[in-house]
């Protein structure tokens, strides 16, 4: 009997486990657009176009290869709401009786699937380098899970950059030659930009129409949309963009959004690169002699380390794993992260740019919007919803341990063993911010003195039980300790004016 085969937008690989397991000529595959998925956090216009032009072209693909496709398009009459509906129609209309999908990426979507009246059959996904199994494995009996462990696991796995047994370069991480603040320019073009072809207009008018709400610039729209011109993308930053991507991976300009990054996680987080392909190509660059080992090694463990190390622990954690607030924040989500005006230059420059790009680089995302929603004290599931909106590369899989784990804290000290906290000193040595701010940096208390400073210490004061024990953080809670006990008082009531303006709505 005819069996459906369910698409989800950011599974648009060609040989996804569901597609591998369906037969071409007797099954049907479902790929819809529908309100649930486009509606469960106000997504940015960008992320939105990028996947309904991506999943058309796809379905396109799927049928010059002999598939016939069921494709339902937002603004028909008859999509239905929820991809369940969808999943019910379809099967009426073909007289299916069975749905074979890949896993999801969320929880959320997971239970949907679970909880719809079909007869479903749930394939792992196998687009990822280590399987649930395989990380369970890994994580069993640790009493700490840490990223470098687990990636020096998936160098021996994959090979990459690997001599025999021995890391390439004698080191497994070169990190001490990245981080280098900004230069004063970037000679680098930026992503490769694509015109929008007539599918992608038709999208374009469509979000244009039903998200006029939404955060975020529409246009201009250049991403991307098959696998194509993801592959010319990555062909252009390998050759521009990666040669200095390790120098400078942490540095921030005023200006220039994407500085050496390569922008590839949309692409790749939607299925249209594969990331043993992504690292491959690096490293044969290095191997060409064309990137140093920094930049090589510096974004493969991004790669095979963080980015399946995340997912690892999105799915270890279980569906409770986006509630988790380990630090008790109940802050609301101030307006400047939606655009409010705001004479903090980081966060005008990074809130800025997520709004015309859907994008942000890792430095912008941890340490300037994340370490001031930390410092904060916002509520995390309340940051937690802002990335997954925002991004045009968030899917929940990726973006809570990112969030609730790596930069708020909020799950106790799973993803990271300390919070990732910093005064404007750090976002100061990593940029040109300051240097146009409002604020000033280098000023502590007082007329001027930059948020940062103030709720930098507010922060450590109001969770000094749960962390003066970190060795990690014993020198600062010195620090602290040796200030004069007056200075002491008085930023922490600035911290507690400015927290009530923020409160109040006021501008910051
Ligand atoms: P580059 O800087 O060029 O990095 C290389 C690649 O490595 C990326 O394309 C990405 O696939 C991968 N990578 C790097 N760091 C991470 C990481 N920490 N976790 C997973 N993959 C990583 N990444 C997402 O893909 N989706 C998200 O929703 C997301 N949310 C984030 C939220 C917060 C609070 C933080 C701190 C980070 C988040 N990240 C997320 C990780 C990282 O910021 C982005 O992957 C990166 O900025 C994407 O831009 P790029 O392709 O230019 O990356
Ligand atoms: C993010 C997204 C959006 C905006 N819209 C759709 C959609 O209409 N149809 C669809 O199949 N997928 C969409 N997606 C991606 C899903 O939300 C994604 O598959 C899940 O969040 C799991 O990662
Ligand atoms: Fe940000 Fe403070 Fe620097 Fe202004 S002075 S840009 S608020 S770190």
């Amino acid at each position: 009997m005819t069996r459906l085969v369910l698409v989800l937008g950011d599974q648009l690989t060609p040989d996804s486990a569901a597609l591998r397991a369906a037969d071409k000529a007797r099954d049907v595959v479902v790929m819809a657009e529908v309100a649930d998925e486009a509606g469960y956090v106000p997504h940015h216009p960008k992320k939105i176009a990028f996947l309904f032009a991506a999943m058309r072209k796809f379905a396109r693909q799927l049928r010059d290869d002999g598939w016939e496709v069921r494709y339902s398009r937002l603004d028909d009459d008859e999509t239905g709401k929820s991809i369940c509906a969808e999943l019910m129609r379809r099967a009426g209309e073909v007289g299916a009786d069975e749905v074979l999908v890949t896993e999801p990426g969320e929880w959320r979507l997971i239970e949907a699937l679970r909880a719809c009246p079909v007869k479903l059959r749930m394939l792992e996904d196998d687009r990822f380098l280590c399987s649930h199994a395989e990380f369970e494995r890994w994580a069993e009996g640790r009493k700490t899970l840490r990223m470098e462990y687990f990636y020096r696991e998936m160098r021996r796995k994959t090979g990459l950059l690997m001599e025999e047994d021995q890391p390439a370069g004698g080191q497994w991480n070169f990190d001490h030659d990245n981080r280098k603040p900004a230069p004063g320019g970037v000679d680098f073009s930026g992503p490769m930009r694509f015109t929008p072809d007539p599918v992608v207009d038709d999208v374009l008018d469509l979000v244009d129409r039903k998200f006029t709400r939404n955060f975020g610039e529409l246009r201009p729209f250049w991403f991307a949309t098959d696998r194509g011109q993801a592959r010319q993308a990555l062909a252009h930053w390998i050759t521009g963009g990666l040669p200095k991507f390790g120098d400078y991976q942490d540095a921030m300009l005023r200006g220039a959004p994407f500085l050496w990054h390569a922008v590839l996680s949309a692409y790749l987080n939607a299925g249209l690169l594969a990331p043993l392909e992504i690292c491959q190509a690096v490293e044969a660059a290095w191997k060409n002699g064309d990137v140093p080992i920094n930049a090589a090694e510096g974004f493969i463990r991004q790669i095979i380390g963080w980015r399946e190390f995340v997912r690892g622990v999105y799915f270890l954690e279980g569906p409770g794993y986006t509630a988790q607030n380990s630090l008790k924040h109940k802050r609301k989500l101030p307006p400047v992260y939606w655009g409010a005006e705001t004479g903090m230059r980081c966060m005008a420059e990074a809130v800025g740019q997520t709004r015309d790009e859907a994008y942000a680089h890792h430095i912008q995302r941890l340490m300037v919007t994340g370490n001031f929603a930390l410092l904060a004290g916002v509520d995390p599931a309340a940051v937690h919803e802002w990335y997954l909106a925002v991004y045009a590369d968030a899917y929940e899989w990726v973006e809570a341990p990112n969030t609730i784990g790596m930069s708020q804290f909020a799950d106790g000290g799973v993803v990271g063993s300390k919070p990732y906290v910093s005064s404007g000193n750090y976002i100061n040595k990593m940029s040109d911010y300051c240097r146009s701010c409002s604020y000033s940096v280098t000023t502590k208390l007082g007329a001027g003195a930059c948020p940062f400073n103030l709720l930098y210490w507010h922060f450590l004061d109001r969770h000094r039980a749960r962390f003066e024990g970190n060795p990690r953080m014993a020198n600062i809670y010195r620090t602290w300790d040796r200030m004069d006990g007056g200075k002491r008082r008085t930023i922490l009531a600035e911290a507690e004016d400015f927290l009530d303006r923020l409160d109040a709505g006021e501008p910051v």
